[in-house]
């Protein structure tokens, strides 16, 4: 008995060194991994409305004389009832458009969203280059890399919520710069 209890002192006193070793590797790869966590968090914001969280509204810098921005963001519906994004407004431009994407005859073409966008219970729409997306027309300044611009988005059942639009750098993330002739 006595053999086995000092056996097992022993084996704890190896053992405890190793094991505070261990437990210093975890925290600091927890500390690493709450500072790689935070890198996104500052960059990626987020707004809430009702059932709705709004995820990092962004929109791109423009060139000299641009007449229109896209805006891109992605509306996550935590509620149980389906709801719709029916307008933007912002100071930036004179509107803000909802298009979708399509190919016509072989064509990628836009058309503006009649109706508004429904957002489905429990699930997610992304507006992204290529795909739904906003469209400031009738821009009033070049949004400038780097800044916030504020705009307002209006929800059927949620109401409106005040969002910024964190503008990107002109080339960013491979939109296929469709033409708006507007
Ligand atoms: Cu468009």
């Amino acid at each position: 008995m006595f053999n086995l209890l000092s056996k097992a002192q022993a084996f704890a006193l190896r053992s405890a060194p190793t094991f505070h070793l261990q437990q210093r590797v975890e925290l600091a790869v927890l500390a690493l991994l709450l500072l790689f966590a935070c890198v996104p968090a500052a960059i990626a914001h987020e707004f809430k409305v009702g059932d709705l969280e709004i995820e990092h509204p962004w929109s791109r810098a423009t060139p000299p004389g641009a007449k229109v921005a896209g805006g891109y963001f992605t509306v996550v519906n935590k509620g149980s009832t389906p709801d719709r994004l029916l307008s933007i407004t912002s100071d930036i431009s004179d509107k803000a458009e909802l298009h979708a994407m399509g190919v016509k005859d072989g064509v990628m073409t836009m058309r503006p969203v009649e109706g508004g966008l429904e957002i489905p219970a429990g699930g997610k729409v992304a507006l992204k280059p290529g795909a739904y997306h906003l469209m400031f027309t009738g821009l009033k300044r070049q949004p400038k890399q780097g800044e916030k611009f504020p705009a307002t988005l209006t929800f059927e059942k949620a109401g409106s919520v005040k969002v910024e639009f964190l503008v990107e750098g002109m080339g960013e993330t491979g939109d296929m710069d469709m033409d708006h002739a507007e």
